[in-house]
């Protein structure tokens, strides 16, 4: 963390929150809200920035299901990887390192919450409760991606790096107009994002105007500490949830391998954007710990000793021991998750694997709702294109 940044915030007041140390790099880590050490040590509560205590008091019954729904993402994003390497996908982004970031911020959101990922939110998807197997049609090339986002309050997968923290913030300007913010039931809009999407324009100008139209937004940063290739200090000098300081609103950072932190920073900001009270930053402080994606090979610009340094991070590892030192959780319960998660990710490859092929043609069927003259001819074009193959070989 930068020189003379330790126990002061944004706004300048000073913060209960701590600099924690790494148990394998030794290394002093930035300043964050951490609620579970990676010993699995619970932290009671930690005071933010603007006086904010963050904790969370969830039953065995959650802690458990939490811890479930950790293993779940990482088995299917590793089955999906699988599929992958097998050639039955194209290419897959994991989430592998992310998955606290994405259950502890996806289970905090409420039902009529609006949610806007980026290509790697699988974890935050499965929390949406949207079957597992729907983005895997995108990434085999035989669908577009296609779930209903009203209906799953969740859009659609961006590739375009920054492109969605607009559409939100358009989203989050358009609620507040509709007069839906406001009380315990009013909406507020999430969006995702990575460290290296902040260096977009894009993002800069949807913080300017969540900023100042007081949009019922959180973005949600997931510092992974690389965009592809590119490491963290090629975006910014300074800790990226100051940033919102220059945009007039809150920023905080959290320990994203920590779910319990994660859900309690993520719940407080989104309930302050429904109250009506604006906009937050959060930074969640994580880890890639796989390929950017399948296409990728983090070998070439990455040392190990960082990577193992992360390891000793994990965010499942700690919620496991965590539950096992609270005697909540017994070996028959681990054994049980992970049978289950097992028998998803079969199931997720029996139906990847029978997935159909579609038709060339249907490409042009869902670019506009009402079609256009030009994609028309283009149709055209390209069915005349693909009738001169029939018969031939190919
Ligand atoms: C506008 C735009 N520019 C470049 C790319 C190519 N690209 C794909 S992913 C990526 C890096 C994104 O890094 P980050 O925002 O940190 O997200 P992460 O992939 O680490 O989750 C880039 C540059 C793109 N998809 N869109
Ligand atoms: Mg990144």
């Amino acid at each position: 963390m930068a020189k003379g940044d330790r126990g002061t915030t944004t706004r300048g007041r000073q913060t209960t929150a701590r600099p924690r140390r790494s148990g394998a790099a030794g290394a002093a880590e930035p300043e964050l809200v951490q609620l579970l050490t990676p010993d699995g040590e619970r932290v009671e509560k930690v005071t933010g920035p603007d006086g904010t205590e963050y904790t969370v008091d969830f039953t065995d019954e959650e802690y458990r299901g939490l811890y479930r729904d950790l293993v779940m993402v990482r088995k299917l994003d590793a089955e999906a990887t699988a599929l992958q390497r097998q050639g039955e996908l194209g290419i897959w982004a994991s989430l592998l390192g992310q998955e606290a970031a994405q259950v502890g911020s996806g289970r905090a959101l409420r039902t009529q919450d609006m949610a806007f990922p980026t290509y790697r939110e699988h974890g935050v998807l499965y929390c949406r409760g949207i079957d597992p197997i729907m983005p895997l049609g995108l990434f085999r090339g035989v669908d577009q991606g296609g779930w209903d986002p009203n209906e799953f309050k969740f859009g659609t997968y961006t590739i375009v790096i920054g492109a969605q923290t607009l559409h939100a913030t358009g989203y989050a300007m358009g609620i507040t107009m509709d007069g839906k913010t406001g009380g315990d039931d009013g909406e507020a809009v999430i969006a995702y994002f990575g460290d290296g999407a902040t260096s977009q324009g894009d993002v800069n100008e949807a913080f300017v105007w969540a900023g100042v139209f007081n949009a019922p937004m959180v973005f949600f940063c997931q510092n992974n500490q690389y965009a592809i290739s590119e490491p963290l200090e090629r975006q910014t000098r300074i800790p990226l949830y100051r940033r919102a300081d220059g945009f007039g609103f809150p920023g905080i950072r959290v320990d994203g391998n920590d779910v319990l932190a994660t859900y309690a920073v993520t719940r407080a900001a989104l309930d302050n954007a429904r109250h009506g009270q604006g906009p937050t930053l959060i930074e969640a402080y994580t880890y890639r710990m796989g390929a950017h994606t399948t296409s990728d090979d983090p070998t070439r610009y990455r040392i190990a000793s960082e990577v193992e340094a992360w390891q000793a991070k994990d965010p499942i590892a700690r919620v496991r021991a965590f539950v096992e030192k609270q005697q909540i959780a017994d070996a028959d319960f681990f054994a049980e998750i992970d049978e289950e998660a097992r028998r998803e990710a079969v199931r997720l490859r029996e139906r990847v694997l029978a997935m159909p092929d579609p038709e060339p043609v249907t490409l042009f069927d869902h670019v506009y709702a009402n079609g256009s003259p030009l994609l028309d001819s283009q149709r055209e074009q390209f069915s005349r294109y693909m009738e001169s193959f029939e018969g031939s070989a190919h």
